[in-house]
């Protein structure tokens, strides 16, 4: 047995019993209480779902495993010559709640590089696409085309015991993202690069690797680390977590929640707000003839894009009610590497006048730049100008958390979901006091 899978185990054995006894003992104990705003209102808040992985606090912003993004960027342990982690480690860590030692690290890196061959016909059936195919379009179509490999599909029809569907989900998880990076970086540079694929390199790690197939320089890995890192977990309740978690209660294997996941990550209010953010500035950028905007002109733009009944994209969140600290973290990145870019002048000057603007109409709950305000900026700076392919960074970076929260909730017998529906009418009665 691999080394991170035996600490796997020992980890769900101590943690089995906690979630037995809740539910044996505890479970009538009520958590929450509904109202219909809640019900008619994409489920808001509703406490409903269970994850150890990552939490979510409104104004703190995201904790891995405990810990804040600065705290994980500082204790991971970090490639030699670089900023930031190793994914490979991030990914230990998410799993198993403990920080990696090298040799873990080093242990998950093989285990990646004796997975990460891709099988031919997955070239074949995204080449056999149409090339104008959504690059997202693409990266779930050849995730659900390795369906058939799955390992979990296939010990379920021999029949295994519930109790060991967890290792087979582990073992997809580790199949599928040991592939993803190639997949994503074929996808590249077949759409946008004439075809001209470059070769993995077995000596670089996840992230690395990552840079070198897309054939960008550094600092591009450390960018292509801190995305991954930055975009894994997000809770369950978002759309792409949650569907994942979905999809795999009904026994659905790690191909099909996670090409689901990814089909929920495109959706312009989600994942895909990356592309649009970037779409939206080169609108300004253009009309402004590359010129960096006045905060007055710069307010004009965003009260005409609000005055259209658009979103500002990138702003606002349905959790949050603070500046994200991964826009934060990135912030950062752009203050240290790129501090005179005019795009990253524009983000920065959206950051300015925004929330102010987004207070004053008093729609928006948060008002603060989410993620997806300043992960495309960076991308464009170093080369990446295609921003229809930035979700798919998203997606690989979120198949790290989803994986390892599909692997934990078979792990802890989690069954297939299922809310209640109610009708109009009934929520009417309820209403009015005929209930
Ligand atoms: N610009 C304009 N209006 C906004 C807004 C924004 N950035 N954010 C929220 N609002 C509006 C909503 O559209 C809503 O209007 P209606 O009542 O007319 O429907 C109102 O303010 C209340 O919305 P809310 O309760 O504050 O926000 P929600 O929880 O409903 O939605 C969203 C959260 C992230 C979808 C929303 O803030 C939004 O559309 N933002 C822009 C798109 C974006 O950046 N998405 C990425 C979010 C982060 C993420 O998931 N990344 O993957």
């Amino acid at each position: 047995m691999s080394l991170l899978k035996e600490k796997l185990q020992e980890k769900i054995a101590i943690e089995r019993p906690r979630t037995e006894k809740l539910l044996k003992e505890y479970g009538n104990v009520k958590v929450d209480e509904v109202t219909i705003g809640q019900i008619i209102g994409g489920m808001r808040d509703i406490k409903s779902l269970v994850t150890d992985i990552s939490y979510l606090d409104p104004y703190e912003g995201i904790r891995f495993r405990g810990l804040t993004i600065p705290e994980v960027l500082e204790k991971l342990p970090k490639v030699p010559g670089a900023e930031m982690p190793y994914v490979e480690g991030f990914y230990y860590f998410l799993l198993t709640g403990d920080l990696p030692t090298e040799n873990e690290v080093n242990a998950i890196h093989e285990e990646f590089n004796s997975r990460k061959q891709v099988p031919d016909y997955v070239f074949k059936i995204i080449k056999s696409m149409p090339i104008d195919s959504h690059p997202m379009t693409m990266f779930a179509t050849a995730i659900m085309s390795m369906q058939k490999d799955s390992i979990f599909a296939k010990k379920y029809h021999e029949g295994v015991k519930k109790t060991d569907y967890w290792q087979y989900y582990f073992e997809d998880a580790l199949n599928l993202l040991a592939k993803l990076p190639e997949i994503a970086a074929f996808i590249y540079r077949l759409k946008y690069r004439n075809g001209d694929i470059i070769p993995p390199d077995p000596n670089l790690d996840f992230g690395g690797n990552f840079a070198h197939m897309m054939g960008i320089a550094k600092p591009y890995d450390d960018i292509s680390r801190l995305y991954f890192i930055l975009h894994s977990d997000h809770e369950s309740g978002n759309v792409s977590a949650h569907t994942g978690h979905l999809v795999a209660s009904a026994l659905s294997d790690m191909y099909y929640a996670i090409s689901a996941m990814l089909n929920g990550l495109a959706g312009p209010l989600h994942g895909l707000a990356n592309e649009e953010v970037l779409r939206w500035l080169h609108g300004v950028y253009a009309q402004l003839g590359g010129k960096i905007p006045t905060e007055e002109e710069m307010k004009k733009f965003v009260n005409d894009t609000l005055d259209a009944g658009k979103v500002i994209p990138g702003f606002g969140h349905a959790v949050l009610r603070k500046t994200d600290p991964r826009y934060m973290a990135q912030r950062e990145f752009c203050l240290k590497h790129l501090p005179d870019d005019p795009l990253f002048k524009y983000v920065d000057l959206l950051f300015k006048v925004v929330p102010d603007i987004l207070l004053a109409r008093g729609k928006a709950k948060n008002p603060w730049p989410n993620v997806d305000a300043q992960s495309g900026v960076i991308q464009w700076y170093y080369g990446v100008k295609e921003y229809d392919f930035y979700t798919v960074l998203f997606g690989i970076g979120r198949s790290l958390g989803v994986t390892a929260n599909i692997v934990w909730a078979r792990a802890l017998g989690y069954p297939i979901e299922r809310p209640k529906s109610l009708t109009t009418k009934m929520l009417e009665d309820i209403a009015f006091g005929k209930k």
